[in-house]
């Protein structure tokens, strides 16, 4: 392990919230809730405002309406969130060659391999200075941790929250670990977690004195042997670059193409359990699930299910094999057969992008590898949605505050605009229309903010 803090994790602060705060001055200090609005959504997040009333991700929707009702609700817009990403993770790459997403609002950065810092001095200046970088370009506050390892530089952006930056000093880990419950550790998913609940494990000073032995009896070789490393604070996970190396999967070619549907099926959830096998010995967990099967003419498919959230655990990996496997015609026998996770993780979060879609999954475009995958139905979105970036002919850009009994009401407001008033149209106004987001800090190329005579889009304003 590295004697120096060189290692960075950055973790936008209330990320979807805070963009909704920074592009509607009206909701800035306030509770806001970003999440799926419809009878079975989740929480996506929370601004801090609204967590002081117990609202948090995951949530069932009904539940935030009961603790915090005069919270704003709104639906997320996952375009801007993913702009707004590409914005700091430009940022990152500045910082060294090696940047590992984990996801929209977060990523480790090796500052030693890019020459960036070298000791603790160096680190906590970077760390500073990408705060004020982040906050200069997307006008969104991230908390930054600096450790010597990913599992410590990860903890410690989580205690620096919101907007604070955090260092541990080498040296210190395994006291400041000891009392953390063992979910903290990169690999426990809440599978592993109750398995080691029931064995009268909870913290992380448990699962060290519980002795390597011991782990490994209980959780399998792999498995035992990184965790017990992990609670005596040893971690040398490299910062990975490529995000397509974040895959695991096995499998299978027979001598005799296995026609029996049965015995198909007995593959598959052996293949499951040796890929989970894997996974766990990586210290990972997975959100995407891939079948891979190729048949006697020797055509290749992929059928791929991406969950609510990452997991480690056999039967859920077996079960989803199981439904993809459903889905292929078998007749005329397989070759090959394949089980696979990706949209890996180093850790387990309960991300529910997927309630959107109303339903316990979700597939992306670039996930689904498959001929002839039949997507779901798009469902029919209600015309107007709490969040929704409009344009009115006359009164120019806001987004809809609610709407409802024909009516929809909208906000007149911009990123750059003191909070702005509201107006109710009928829901099929012609001059209401679905509007772009507005970029959250001004182009620095631009003059003063203000109406520009003559440039269409202030024809409102000259009007
Ligand atoms: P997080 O970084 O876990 O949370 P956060 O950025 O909202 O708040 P914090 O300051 O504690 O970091 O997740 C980033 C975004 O991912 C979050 O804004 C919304 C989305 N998300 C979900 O959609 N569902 C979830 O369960 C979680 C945890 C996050
Ligand atoms: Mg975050
Ligand atoms: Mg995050």
């Amino acid at each position: 392990m590295r004697h120096a803090p060189t290692i960075l994790h950055l973790d936008m602060d209330a990320f979807y919230a805070s963009v909704e705060q920074a592009a509607k001055p009206s909701l800035r200090g306030k509770a806001v809730v970003v999440g799926g609005l419809g009878p079975r959504g989740v929480v996506a997040t929370a601004s801090y405002e609204a967590r002081t009333f117990g609202v948090h991700s995951a949530m069932p929707m009904g539940q935030a309406r009961r603790l915090a009702p005069n919270a704003a609700y709104l639906v997320p817009r996952f375009g801007v969130y993913r702009a707004i990403s590409e914005q700091v993770m430009a940022l990152l790459r500045e910082l060294s060659p090696l940047v590992e997403p984990l996801s929209l609002d977060e990523a480790f950065v090796d500052l030693e391999a890019g020459g960036t810092a070298w000791d603790e001095e160096s680190a906590r200046l970077a760390g500073n200075e990408l705060r004020a970088d982040i906050r200069a370009v997307t006008g969104l506050t991230g908390s930054v941790g600096l450790a010597a390892s990913k599992m410590l530089a990860k903890i410690a952006s989580e205690q620096a929250k919101p907007d604070g930056l955090r260092v541990i000093e080498p040296g210190t880990e395994r006291a400041l670990l000891g009392p953390m419950p063992v979910r903290t550790l990169p690999g426990v998913g809440p599978a592993t977690g109750d398995h080691l609940r029931r064995a009268g494990i909870t913290t992380v000073e448990e699962l060290a004195e519980a002795g390597e032995d011991e782990l490994v009896r209980l959780l399998g070789k792999a498995h035992g042997h990184a965790l017990y490393a992990m609670a005596l604070a040893r971690d040398d996970r490299p910062v990975v670059a490529e995000r397509e190396a974040k895959s695991v999967s096995v499998e299978d070619t027979y001598d005799v193409d296995i026609h029996d549907r049965l015995r198909i099926g007995t593959e598959v959830q052996r293949l499951a359990d040796r890929c989970v096998g894997r996974l766990r010995g990586a210290g990972l967990s997975g959100r995407t699930i891939v079948l891979k099967v190729r048949r006697y003419d020797f055509s290749t498919l992929t059928r791929s299910e991406t969950l609510r959230g990452p997991t480690d655990d056999p039967a859920v990996v077996r079960e989803a094999a199981a439904r993809l496997l459903d889905s292929v015609d078998t007749t005329g026998g397989v070759r090959l057969l394949g089980v696979g996770v990706s949209g890996l993780a180093d850790y387990t979060q309960e991300d529910l992008f997927a309630q959107a879609m109303d339903s316990r999954v979700a597939k992306t475009p670039e996930e689904v590898v498959a001929e002839a995958v039949v997507e779901p139905p798009e469902p029919v979105a209600p015309q107007w949605r709490a969040g929704q970036d409009v344009r009115h002919a006359e009164h120019g850009p806001g987004w809809v505050q609610g709407s409802g009994l024909g009516r929809v009401t909208v906000r007149f407001e911009t990123p750059q605009s003191p909070p702005g008033r509201v107006r109710t149209f009928s829901v099929d106004d012609p001059a209401l229309a679905a509007g772009e987001p507005l970029p959250l800090v001004p182009d620095p190329q631009e003059e003063e903010p203000g109406p520009r005579p003559g440039h269409p889009a202030d024809a409102a304003a000259d009007a």
